[in-house]
Parts: structure tokens; C-alpha cells; sequence
């Protein structure tokens, strides 16, 4: 199997990088983004739990975001691709343990690097018609926040098993696809 982290801040371009290698690499695509809005959108209970939390921009609990994933974690698939999660360590290492419950493990990560105004730029653009509420200026800088102090060591995590590669996220989406895909092909 191919299974990708594929990382880096808010805003540096995860989700549409993702779909990118969903198409050419034949990979299932879980972006535990998706499924919190999903919930929210629902209203569901677990929706409801995480909507103030999202709009505060902090991270929501590694247990909530740890269920989400291990029930779509399927053994038929060629493969995952892991959008946004893990946010932090405690994550990771549930993450590599519920492959190895699976007799798999993550091939690599891919984290894509963008600077911090560049990152406050798209995103509060987006949020222009993104509707999110966690697409503006102070939240947008919370969630940069979070990341930098939460989320950044779990790049070190991976860099011990020798499986971080670091690509520039500046450029058109087209170029920095070609660097995704330069990557994944080592890998494929
Ligand atoms: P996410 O949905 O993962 O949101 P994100 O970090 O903003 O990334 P996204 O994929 O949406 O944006 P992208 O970079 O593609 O998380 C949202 C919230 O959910 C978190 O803050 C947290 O509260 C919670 N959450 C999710 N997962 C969690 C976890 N594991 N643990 C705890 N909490 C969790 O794109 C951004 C914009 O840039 C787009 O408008 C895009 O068009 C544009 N763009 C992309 N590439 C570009 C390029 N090359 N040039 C110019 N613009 C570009």
C-alpha cells in the first residue's frame, strides 16, 4: 500500500494538492477537515461538540479526530492519503498503530512549505466565499498559532523514520503537483 501524509499549515495547500494525488495515484483521500465539517453541516452531536472549537481555531480533541479515522481506514484500498491528520504526536502514533494493526504503515510525508503571510493571504480570500468560520484574519492566525507550537513536531516524528520530504508550496498548483508527484513517484 501507499499511504501519504500530506502536510503543512493552514492554508498551504493540502486540499487541493489532495485531490490531485487522488486522481493519479488511485489513493482513498481522508482529510479529518472534511469530516469535521461534514459533522457540522449535519448537526450532528459530535457537530455541535466541535463547532465552537473549529471557530476558535484550536484543534479538536486527538480522541474525537482518532475515531474519525480509524472507522474509514479500509483494507481493500490501494492506499490513503492522509489530509490533515495527524495534527499532533498523540496522533501520529495512533496513526502507526492502527496500520500496523492492518500490516501497513505510512510510506512518507509530504509537507509543503509556505510562508506565513503568504498562508494569511489565500485563506482570507478564500473566506470571501468559503463561508467557513474559521476563514478570518484572527482566526486564520490562531490556527497558525496552534500549528506552529502543536502540529510542526509531528514533522520531526516522521523526519526519525526517515520519511519527511519537504517541498516548496509556492508556485501555480500545476507546478507544485509536478514536485508532489516527483516525490510520491520514489515511493509508488
Ligand atoms: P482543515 O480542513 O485541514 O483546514 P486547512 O488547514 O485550512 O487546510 P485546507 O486543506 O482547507 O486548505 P488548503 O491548504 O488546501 O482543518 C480545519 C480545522 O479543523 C482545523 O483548524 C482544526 O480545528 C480542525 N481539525 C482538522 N483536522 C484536525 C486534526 N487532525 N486534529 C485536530 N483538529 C483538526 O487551501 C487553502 C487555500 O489556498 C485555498 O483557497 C486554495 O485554493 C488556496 N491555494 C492552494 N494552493 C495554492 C497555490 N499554490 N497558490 C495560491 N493559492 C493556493
Amino acid at each position: 500500500m501507499l499511504n501519504i501524509v500530506l502536510f503543512g499549515p493552514p492554508g498551504a495547500g493540502k486540499g487541493t494538492q489532495s485531490q490531485r494525488v487522488i486522481d493519479t495515484f488511485g489513493l482513498v483521500h481522508l482529510s479529518t477537515g472534511d469530516m469535521l465539517r461534514a459533522e457540522m453541516a449535519s448537526g450532528s452531536e459530535l457537530g455541535e461538540q466541535v463547532k465552537g472549537i473549529i471557530a476558535a481555531g484550536q484543534l479538536v480533541s486527538d480522541e474525537i479526530v482518532i475515531a474519525l479515522i480509524a472507522k474509514r481506514l479500509d483494507a481493500d484500498a490501494k492506499g490513503f492519503i492522509f489530509d490533515g491528520f495527524p495534527r499532533t504526536v498523540a496522533q501520529a502514533e495512533a496513526l502507526d498503530n492502527l496500520l500496523a494493526e492492518k500490516n501497513t504503515a505510512i510510506s512518507c510525508m509530504v509537507a509543503l512549505e509556505v510562508p506565513e503571510e503568504e498562508l494569511v493571504t489565500r485563506l482570507v480570500k478564500r473566506g470571501i466565499d468559503s463561508g467557513r468560520s474559521d476563514d478570518n484574519e484572527e482566526t486564520i492566525r490562531k490556527r497558525i498559532t496552534e500549528y506552529n507550537s502543536k502540529t510542526l513536531p509531528v514533522a520531526e516524528y516522521y523526519a526519525k523514520q526517515d520519511k519527511l520530504n519537504k517541498i516548496e508550496g509556492v508556485g501555480s498548483i500545476e507546478d507544485i503537483a509536478g514536485r508532489v508527484a516527483g516525490v510520491l513517484n520514489q515511493y509508488a
